[in-house]
């Protein structure tokens, strides 16, 4: 049994070989460009022990490529199928179906015939996206009409795969698209697209090259006839260039003598200024020089000047520093006069204090004997005083009893009074 997997570049096919084969035979990826570059095939022995031949196609009847690239291709997978396809599988992608996918099938009618519809299934890749978007095969293809005519066209035979899905998924879809296979080999009564429909194919491919050789010749011929034209022109324009070049070039050769007599002119001025102008650098430079030998000499001196002023500067702080030291030293001696005479004074104080304590305490001591002697002054006229009560009260019985006795009392009271006065003094 023979499939080959014909659509456009990126579908899926070498994927879907994969599948059909149940191994990883067709190289695939997910590259940008194109990655199968020419028609491979891969075998697998079936249960029924039957031998299913898969070739795999670059996108051959992709319109996009060139001509010449898509017809030798084309002869290449007609090779490996041969004696004829049993089945060809249109591998389309779920997606959207564009005007690219339809011209794609154009291309396949084109070349094997309208015939070749009765040998084409539809298997679309790619069905995982239909589950993510949570769509139905028949919703998809009935979004389109194009697709639908497409599946008319090809008696509604269609079938959609997961090539990611795991082993046990992709060996159940293997195995509908198996069974949908050999209804449709029965429908064609078991035969493949014939050796005669290959022929014709080879035919109108062969009459294709030709006319493509034949159109390629033409081109060619063009071309020489183009080539020789342009040769003439650029002959042509050579001589008309040569002419063009020796006119100016003669121009070039004045202008450039006259450049030259310019140039000359002008160096040799540029020449006298610059000598003048290095006489004048001269004399700047010796001027500049005898300027900095004075600013030396002033500096110098301005140095020595210098240098005299910080000695001297150092000898006055010197003498500063001395002063300063005396000033402390007299300082110094000052506080200890001052705290001598301090502690004098105080010895002094103590002393005065201590000797005015003493004189306070004999002045009381005095007072006290003073007082003694008043209090004992005082008892002895009391005394006295008594005594004199007594003498006068005496006297006056005598004076009573006897006047004669009263001039004897009156001398003795004149004496009494006298006594009484010296005692007081
Ligand atoms: N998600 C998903 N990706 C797929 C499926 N089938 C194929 N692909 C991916 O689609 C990309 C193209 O697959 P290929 O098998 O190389 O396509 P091709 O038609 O052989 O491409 P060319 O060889 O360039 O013509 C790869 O990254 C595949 O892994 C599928 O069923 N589901
Ligand atoms: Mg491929």
């Amino acid at each position: 049994m023979r499939i080959v997997m014909v659509g456009k570049t990126g579908v899926g096919k070498s994927e879907l070989g994969n599948s059909l084969l149940g191994r990883k035979h067709f190289i695939s990826q997910g590259l940008a460009g194109s990655v199968t570059s020419e028609c491979k095939f891969g075998t697998r022995t079936l249960r029924q022990g039957m031998k299913l031949v898969v070739v795999d196609t670059p996108g051959i009847f992709d319109t996009r490529k060139s001509n010449r690239d898509t017809s030798k291709e084309i002869v290449r997978c007609i090779g490996l199928s041969s004696p004829g396809p049993h089945l060809f599988f249109f591998v389309l992608k779920i997606g959207r179906y564009t005007k690219e996918e339809q011209n794609t099938i154009e291309s396949l009618k084109d070349i094997f015939g309208k015939q070749v519809m009765k040998f084409v299934i539809v298997i679309f890749t790619c069905k995982d996206t239909l589950e993510h978007s949570n769509t139905t095969l028949d919703e998809y293809i009935n979004s389109s009409r194009d697709l639908q005519t497409l599946l008319v066209e090809c008696g509604g035979r269609c079938k959609a795969i997961n090539n990611w899905a795991d082993q046990m998924h992709r060996s159940n879809a293997v195995d509908t698209i198996m069974v949908l296979v050999q209804c449709t080999i029965a429908d064609n009564g078991g035969n493949h697209y014939t050796g005669e429909m290959y022929a014709v194919a080879e035919k109108a491919l062969k009459e294709r090259l030709e006319q493509l050789e034949a159109e390629k010749n033409k081109e060619k011929l063009a071309l020489e006839r183009r080539k020789r034209e342009i040769e003439e022109e650029n002959k042509a324009q050579k001589r008309r260039l040569d002419d063009e070049m020796k006119w100016k070039r003669t121009q070039l050769e004045k202008e450039q003598k006259e450049r030259e007599k310019k140039a000359r002119e002008e160096h040799e001025k540029k020449q006298n200024e610059l000598v003048a102008e290095a006489e004048r650098l001269r004399q700047l430079r010796i001027e500049d020089d005898r300027k900095a030998k004075l600013q030396q000499d002033i500096l110098l001196q301005e140095k020595e000047k210098l240098k005299e002023e910080k000695e001297s500067e150092r000898r006055r702080l010197e003498q500063r520093r001395r002063e300063m030291a005396q000033e402390e030293e007299r300082l110094r001696e000052e506080e200890e006069r001052r705290r001598i005479e301090q502690e004098e004074l105080e010895e002094r104080r103590r002393l005065e204090e201590e000797a005015r304590a003493q004189l306070e305490e004999e002045r009381q001591e005095r007072l006290r004997e003073f007082e003694k002697q008043r209090k004992e002054k005082e008892r002895i006229i009391k005394e006295e005083e008594q005594k004199l009560q007594d003498s006068r009260e005496r006297l006056r019985r005598e004076l009573e009893n006897n006047d004669g006795f009263l001039n004897k009392v009156k001398k003795f009271f004149v004496s009494a009074w006298d006594d009484f006065c010296s005692f007081f003094e």
